[in-house]
């Protein structure tokens, strides 16, 4: 099967749809935040916040580019894992790299977990500022790259909140299926 067909880009709010696996695009601190976190920690509940606390202080926060899990609490999910972004600061300092590892973390960790739904936000394109053009490449060459070689996740659906990531990822996913099939 087409890796492709594993990949969903929709509009929505991520709180709101059951996966086995909700990503959270949070901070080093893991003590919540604005933007897509805040509204993570507000819908999931007291119990993500415990599970974060324990997180720091067995291991202090995460570091850019990596990923923790805990419960999903009242969300309609297992798990949620977070991970750190990279806070855009003109290209140089490994913000491609360290997006990438994102999403590669992530994965990684929910299938260890058997995860075989995960949802993503675009991490890093609201307070961080990372270009969304180029987030959208990365976010999408990355799990392709991922999905090819693990059958799990089964699925995995990148949840926009605003159209623009939404086109901007749609077009890329489009972009890939074009090259992937001669006849198109
Ligand atoms: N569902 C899906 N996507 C959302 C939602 C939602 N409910 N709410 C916002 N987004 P941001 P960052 C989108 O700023 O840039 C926090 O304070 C939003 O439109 O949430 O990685 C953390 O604690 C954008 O496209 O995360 C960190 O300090 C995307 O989620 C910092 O922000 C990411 O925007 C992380 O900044």
């Amino acid at each position: 099967m087409q890796v492709i067909s594993r990949i969903k880009v929709i509009r929505g709010d991520i709180t709101e749809l059951p996966v086995d696996a909700i990503v959270n695009a949070a901070n080093s601190t893991l003590l919540g935040g604005g933007g897509v976190d805040g509204a993570i920690h507000r819908a999931g509940g007291p119990a993500i916040l415990e599970e974060c606390r324990k997180i720091i202080a067995r291991q202090g926060g995460c570091k850019t580019g990596e990923a923790v899990i805990t419960t999903a609490g009242r969300l309609p999910a297992k798990f949620v894992i977070h991970t750190v972004g990279p806070i855009w600061n003109g290209g140089n300092t490994l913000e491609k790299e360290n997006l990438a590892n994102c999403y590669k973390n992530s994965l990684k960790i929910a299938v260890e977990h058997r995860c075989t739904t995960i949802s993503f936000p675009n991490i890093s394109t609201g307070i961080y500022r990372f270009p969304k053009d180029l987030a959208a490449k990365i976010s999408i060459s990355t799990v392709v790259s991922f999905l090819e070689k693990s059958t799990l996740p089964d699925k995995v659906l990148f949840v926009c909140f605003d159209p623009e990531n939404f086109q901007l990822l749609q077009s890329e996913l489009g972009d890939i299926e074009t090259s992937n099939n001669p006849l198109a």
